[in-house]
């Protein structure tokens, strides 16, 4: 099954057929693939080519490794575009996914000058600072760090954050969402965000920071997202 003479390294055409076998279903969604002693025997290759397989794929996102019990198959990565401004509940609802939230912190601050800037605040006005964790099927997809205005809120309470703040906003204040601005760039995962995201260091993550408008361009939140890269897929549409 190997081809010795190949151009190709071994470890890469053990991936290659590891990644085939997972397509065509041949190891389901978290199904364990074979052990490492298995695979060795298997291509007849040393067990640091079978491994550095393995950790490749799992760099990837197609395998996930949990201690002391083996390599699984992972969830195909969600794909999210772009160009739309649609909620997390919404997001993950389309796709037949169901969505939770766990609110970490709930609290009123005074906050710092960039983010005066960016929601237009006045002198002294406070923020709600709110952390939240993103589940979807129960899987933890992403920690949103997000800034409001409490003038704008003035009734907002934690427990209501365990659904959907954009449905809050549309449907129980009768506000227009309108437009925002998103910035995107990757990183490692800290610590602690790990373990808010039960991932293992070190680990790829995705940053996006959006400000999101009402209607007559008035900003009403800052958020700050931590997506897991192991799970997302950014798309956008574009033309020339
Ligand atoms: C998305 C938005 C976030 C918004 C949240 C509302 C990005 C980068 N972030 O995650 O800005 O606050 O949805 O979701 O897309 P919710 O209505 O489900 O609470």
């Amino acid at each position: 099954m190997l081809d010795k003479q190949s151009p190709i390294p071994i470890y890469i055409q053990i991936e290659e057929q590891l990644k085939q076998q997972i397509q065509q279903g041949d190891f389901s969604i978290g199904m364990a693939i074979p052990s490492e002693r298995e695979l060795t025997e298997r291509f007849g290759v040393s067990r640091m080519t079978v491994r550095q397989s393995i950790t490749n794929l799992v760099n990837e996102g197609l395998l996930y490794r949990e201690k002391g019990r083996g390599t699984f198959v992972a969830s195909p990565k969600v794909e999210q575009p772009l160009n739309g401004l649609t909620s997390f509940t919404e997001d993950m609802l389309a796709r037949g996914m169901v969505p939770s939230n766990k609110v970490i912190t709930f609290e009123i601050r005074d906050p710092d000058a960039d983010i005066v800037a960016d929601l237009h605040l006045v002198e002294g006005e406070k923020v709600y600072f709110i952390e939240r964790i993103r589940f979807a099927d129960d899987k933890t997809m992403a920690i949103e760090r997000t800034y409001l205005p409490v003038a704008r809120f003035p009734a907002l309470q934690s427990d209501l954050l365990k659904g959907s703040l954009y449905a809050l906003i549309e449907n129980n204040q009768q506000l227009k969402i309108s437009h925002a601005t998103q910035r995107m760039e990757a990183g490692l995962v800290k610590k602690e965000d790990a373990e808010l995201l039960q991932i293992s260091v070190p680990a790829a993550i995705l940053m996006i920071e959006r400000i999101s408008y009402l209607a007559g361009d008035l900003p009403f939140e800052l958020v700050r997202s931590t997506y897991r890269a192991d799970r997302y897929k950014f798309t956008t549409d574009i033309q020339r």
